[in-house]
């Protein structure tokens, strides 16, 4: 990395791609984020564009007072709407991709869809007794049959509320039904937000934000969760595995397909074909050696949980795989996926691939993903890249670093891990919290964000998180901007843990840094939030557990339904950026005042990383006061060990090497 260029991205390949695409004339988003500055009426949430006698900027001095729309809308009606509509489309996202997942389960069951099975039957049976759906002695493609069509009937229920609401601790399941925020139908909520925020409909900002609630609540104990258990279903509930990250999982002398998006079923069906020996003959005669399956993003993190498919990072590093130079085909499904890769592609030999009848790329050539075949759309998706191989040339910036890691870990495979085979439970994590060896737990999760330097606040917050001894459990792009730099090895993350949090972790066995997987896997971090609840001795609902979720470079709609259904389950939130509700005090102080009265959980908005990790201790000390536990007292447990073990290790590697031998200086050795 030169040193006179400005950061973009704190992965150190992925700024070296960048410098190398600036030498070579290739635009990338972190060249746009520059030269397009946000606008800042509609930054914080003041343009008003519901109708077409706007838009209306509702600014000047005054503007919370005296601005108005033409309707005669105030700030806080227009702020509280815009949000509401992205809480609206973020719950489309991963409920619509949720819906897919239902139809694929029917399909299996039905044997419309030969290709898969259900993979994971005691998760089968665990997701019918939760829906009260007789298992025992029926047959297993019957019943998932009921279970895909339960679900089904959770987008479009009109009435009553989701199924999965009773998963949660009663405590919180009385909280939405006290504020009237316990979500119906996950379509319902939908609708009825879009239709609350029509031109002249719904003008009280509380009233607008329940409803934005409510909706956000579709999307965690709904669209989110019902995916994750499908998923698992389909495909097997993750365990801890092995894999790789960065650009440098790319190989010289193989056919290098991506997979990129959302949705894993077609990615497993690759994966699954991808390694068939047809396949591989067939990659041998276009003159490779075989066949390289990695992924990026949220599909990536789906396929790794699963097999340890290698990624090759978060949203930001979309443009940037390309300008290896390395890839042969890139497959996409539908999310986060940049419409410039056909751009980027055109310089490389990459194929680009659109597969969802949902979503089309110009310039991308479109396969179209047949939900009844799978595997043969990934036969001919990987005989495009097979055939692509030859066409490979030196261009590009043949990143080779890559770093290891350890994915895998699922509420289930937690509570094993905790509690072993006979007896799983959440006790020695709860005791862990009640002690203070674990001072709290953050989700970290969310985007990384071209507009900050790229994964640069998930490293920051990484570090000095699990240096005050919090547990971290991280999804989607947070997981891969931790695993491309190193933060999931756990041995290295564990030198960096303070020294409560490493002797837990060291006696149970886990990593400080829990994968657990895509973004519709936060509903992971909501069971396990409940699971603590249920165990006794912290909260006996979600709200007031020394838990806090951050998401410091969102910048995604999908991000604001995961914080507000955070929120409203109890669970104090710190976005970084600036506010998309900053134009407004009385919309700001609904989120954070009103919202903790209410839920015990709030929305902050916090660009300063600094203040986003004290925000989060204070939140975690408040709520380990307010339940009467030991005080934190850093350092107060294992410490001895620590520095023995340090002094060992300084004594094997010799001083220098161990002054350096911290996790920062893991990525891609
Ligand atoms: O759903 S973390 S950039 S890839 S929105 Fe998108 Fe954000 Fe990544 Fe996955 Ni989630």
């Amino acid at each position: 990395m030169s040193e006179n260029k400005p950061i973009k991205s704190a992965g150190t390949s992925a700024q070296e791609i960048i410098e190398w695409g600036m030498a070579h004339e290739i635009e990338t988003c972190f060249d746009r984020a520059e030269k397009l500055k946000p606008c800042p009426i509609g930054e914080t949430g003041a343009c008003c564009r519901v109708c077409h006698m706007g838009p209306c900027r509702l600014v000047g001095k005054n503007a919370e007072e005296e601005a108005r729309g033409v309707c005669g809308a105030t700030l806080s009606t227009v702020v509280s709407r815009n949000f509401l509509r992205m809480i609206a489309a973020g719950t489309s996202a991963h409920s619509d991709h949720s819906r897919d997942m239902a139809n694929t389960l029917l399909h299996v069951a039905t044997g419309q869809t030969k290709d898969f099975q259900i993979k994971d039957v005691k998760k089968l049976y665990k997701v019918a007794g939760i829906l009260e759906i007789e298992f025992e002695g029926r047959p297993v493609n019957d019943v998932a049959k009921d279970v895909a069509e339960t679900f089904l009937q959770d987008f479009g229920r009109q009435n009553g509320e989701l199924n999965y609401c009773k998963r949660a601790p009663e405590k919180t399941q009385e909280r939405w039904k006290k504020y009237g925020i316990t979500p119906r139908g996950i379509d319902r909520e939908v609708v009825e937000t879009m239709h609350r925020t029509a031109v002249g409909v719904d003008h009280d900002p509380d009233h607008l934000l329940t409803q934005g609630l409510r909706t956000a609540l579709a999307d965690g104990w709904g669209g989110c969760m019902i995916s994750t258990d499908i998923s698992d279903i389909l495909f097997g509930t993750p365990s801890p595995i092995k894999a790789e990250a960065s650009f440098g999982i790319f190989k010289e002398d193989e056919v290098n397909m991506v997979v990129h998006g959302h949705e894993p079923t077609l990615a497993e069906a690759i994966v699954e074909v991808g390694s068939s020996d047809e396949m591989l003959q067939y990659a041998k005669s276009q003159g490779a050696k075989g066949i390289n399956i990695g992924g990026m993003c949220c599909t990536a993190n789906e396929v790794l949980m699963r097999h340890g498919i290698p990624t090759a990072g978060g949203f930001t590093n979309q443009e940037l795989g390309i300008m290896t130079g390395m890839i042969d085909a890139l497959s996409v499904d539908v999310q986060c996926i940049m419409p410039a890769i056909t751009e980027v592609a055109k310089k490389f030999h990459t194929k680009i691939i659109t597969t969802s009848p949902k979503a089309m790329i110009q310039g991308a050539i479109h396969i179209e993903h047949d939900e009844h075949h799978p595997n043969k759309t990934a036969e001919e998706i990987l005989k495009l890249a097979c055939d692509n191989f030859k066409n490979r040339t030196k261009t590009g910036s043949h990143i080779t670093k890559k770093s290891p890691l350890i994915g895998g870990f699922s509420d289930e495979y937690i509570s094993y891990m905790l509690g072993g085979r006979w007896r799983a439970s959440y006790r020695p994590l709860n005791d862990a919290i009640q002690s203070g060896r674990i001072r709290g737990v953050v989700g970290l999760a969310g985007c990384d964000n071209p507009r900050v330097p790229a994964t640069g606040i998930h490293k920051y917050l990484v570090n000095e998180l699990i240096k005050n001894d919090v547990l971290i459990v991280s999804t989607g792009c947070g997981s891969a901007a931790c695993a491309t730099e190193g933060y999931l090895v756990p041995e290295m993350a564990l030198e960096n843990a303070g020294p409560g949090l490493r002797e837990v972790c060291e006696a149970v066995g886990i990593p400080p840094i829990l994968h657990l997987g895509a973004c519709v896997d936060n509903s992971r971090i909501l069971t396990i939030a409940t699971n603590m609840a249920l165990e006794g001795g912290l909260s006996d609902e979600i709200a007031g557990m020394p838990a806090v979720g951050i998401a410091p470079e969102w910048m995604s709609e999908k991000a604001i339904a995961i914080g507000c259904y955070f929120a409203a389950s109890g669970v104090p939130v710190i976005f970084g950026g600036e506010s998309p509700v900053g134009a407004s005090k009385e919309v700001t102080k609904i989120m954070t005042e009103v919202w903790m009265e209410r839920y015990m959980g709030a929305l902050h908005f916090e660009p300063d990383p600094e203040k986003i990790l004290a925000m989060a201790l204070d939140y975690i000390d408040g709520a380990r006061e307010s339940l009467k536990l030991r005080k934190y007292e850093p350092g107060k447990f294992g410490a001895e060990r620590v520095l023995m073990d340090m002094a060992a290790r300084r004594e094997i590697k010799g001083a220098a090497h161990a002054g350096v031998g911290g996790i920062n200086e893991s990525e891609d050795k």
